[in-house]
């Protein structure tokens, strides 16, 4: 495919679309600016190629297809059952999984999906069975009353937020602290590492229905095979959140103890973060809970949207070419590099290092809150998020860590070297920021000074580590 395709096509997208209403073309177009200027290190983002960003603006947008491939509720879904069956098939062979469901909007989506098939899967309730078999209209308000509480108690055990769990796995500010009985595991107060004898403790004496697995802001190997033993060892059933890490088992540089697919009973994850596909969600599962999966609309879903799933399936069908799993590696070498580089400067790493895409800096090394750092790293054109460590003194608002990861800046092409420099970039900023006081003279954990021509200098240098390496190099909008 020539270079010029890729430009003629975004080039004539935004034409079309300035006829209509220009402000939206040109929010699009400076998008595109802002994602090429900046030094992008957020863990949970990246850049899907042209052909995936391309693929989910046509007409399976305007496409209802309740259901699934082949049993849908409305008519006319051939071509819909054509992307959405090649992304499943592209979802089993890259992961080795018995069963794909591409529909979920997102990863929240996904999870509820695999909540509801495992409470569907697993309760034992007269009700939930009659529910099941669709006779919902028998079900008299004793049998709703009895459905809830069951549903509503069942235990979940899975990592604390403030050890880099997630919010969607049962705690509050998500519906999943509301559905279940939430217990959490740390990690060890020394390492940071997660201690799996004390996850053991945790479930023998919990006894948890579902034990989940997966992170957002962990930077480390978890081994899956150790839980999954956990799991059965209390009856409860294994499911793992790769959001995050998926990229790295696409890429198999997650393997054996450490790829969730074989282990887990069911896995969720995005398609837009290390996986580097379009904005969603997907649920992997062994056969027994596929059923169950694939009620996830209209159980929790709105109806799937066929563009996306379009877009699933060619960016599934790039990770299953051998550079993605050269992609996945360099994801790895470069945030170990980045953790080399931040560590021989001084600074103070959650776990002290890193096996995977992340890196977590306890900013209160450097007299900083989180939030502080955050906001003077973005005034020198470093894109980052704050993120709380274990045991954070600061809460989640405020928080004592920063969140950095290389899926982006290792999809642009930056490598190893300008890692250490990146490292020296951030280094450099939370060293010279000061933190702020209150009016009153109490310690601010929001205000800070940063010298802006600091400042100013360090954006400069930013954007020299991202010149070689353009953003969609083949795209021209002028
Ligand atoms: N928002 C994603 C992240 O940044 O990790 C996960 O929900």
């Amino acid at each position: 495919m020539s270079r010029n395709a890729e430009s003629t096509a975004f080039r004539s997208a935004l034409e079309v679309i300035r006829a209509v209403e220009p402000r939206v073309a040109d929010a699009i177009g400076a998008e595109l600016t802002d994602q090429r200027e900046s030094l992008k290190l957020i863990a949970s983002e990246n850049y899907a190629s042209p052909a995936t960003l391309l693929a989910m603006g046509n007409w399976f947008s305007d496409k209802y297809a309740e259901g699934t491939v082949g049993r849908r509720f409305y008519a006319g879904c051939q071509n819909v059952d054509t992307v959405e069956a090649l992304a499943a098939e592209h979802a089993r062979e890259l992961f080795g999984a018995a069963h794909a469901y591409v529909q979920p909007h997102s990863g929240i989506d996904a999870n509820l999906v695999a909540f509801w098939a495992i409470l569907a899967d697993r309760v034992e309730s007269p009700a939930l069975r009659k529910a099941q078999v669709r006779q919902v209209n028998d079900l008299t308000e004793a049998d709703w009353f009895a459905l809830r509480r069951e549903l509503g108690n069942q235990r979940m055990l899975g990592m604390s937020l403030d050890a880099g769990g997630h919010l969607t796995h049962g705690f509050r500010p998500n519906i999943s602290g509301k559905m279940f009985d939430q217990r959490s595991y740390g990690t060890d107060p020394e390492t940071g590492l997660i201690d799996y004898d004390r996850v053991a403790e945790a479930a023998r004496e919990f006894k948890p229905l579902i034990l989940v697995g997966g992170y957002s802001a962990y930077p480390r190997k978890v081994n899956f095979r150790i839980l999954r033993e956990i799991a059965d060892s209390v009856g409860a059933t294994f499911m793992v959140d790769m959001a995050h890490f998926a990229g790295l088992v696409a890429g198999k540089v997650f393997t054996g103890d450490f790829d969730p697919v074989p282990h887990a009973h069911i896995v969720t994850t995005t398609t837009h973060k290390s996986l580097r596909g379009p904005r969603g969600g997907m649920v992997l599962c062994q056969p027994e809970l596929a059923d169950q999966v694939d009620r996830g609309c209209p159980m929790v879903l709105g109806g799937p949207l066929p563009h996306v799933m379009a877009a699933k399936a060619v960016a599934l069908a790039e990770a299953r070419r051998p550079e993605f799993a050269d992609y996945a590696q360099r994801i790895v070498d470069n945030s170990q590099a980045l953790a080399e580089g931040l560590l021989r400067r001084g600074a103070k790493l959650v776990t002290g290092g890193t096996d995977n895409h992340l890196v977590l800096i306890d900013v209160s090394g450097y007299g900083l809150t989180g939030r502080q750092a955050e906001q003077a790293l973005l005034d020198s054109g470093i894109v980052t998020n704050r993120n709380s460590v274990p045991q954070d003194p600061n809460g989640a608002w405020y928080t004592s860590g920063i969140r950095i990861g290389t899926p982006a800046l290792t999809t642009r092409g930056l490598g190893t070297a300008e890692m250490d420099q990146t490292a020296e970039l951030i280094h450099t900023v939370l060293t010279q920021t000061t933190a702020g006081a209150n009016a009153d003279g109490t310690p601010s954990k929001a205000k800070y000074t940063l010298d802006a021509d600091l400042a100013d200098k360090i954006s400069r240098q930013a954007a020299d580590l991202l010149a070689p390496h353009p953003l969609y190099p083949a795209v021209d909008l002028t």
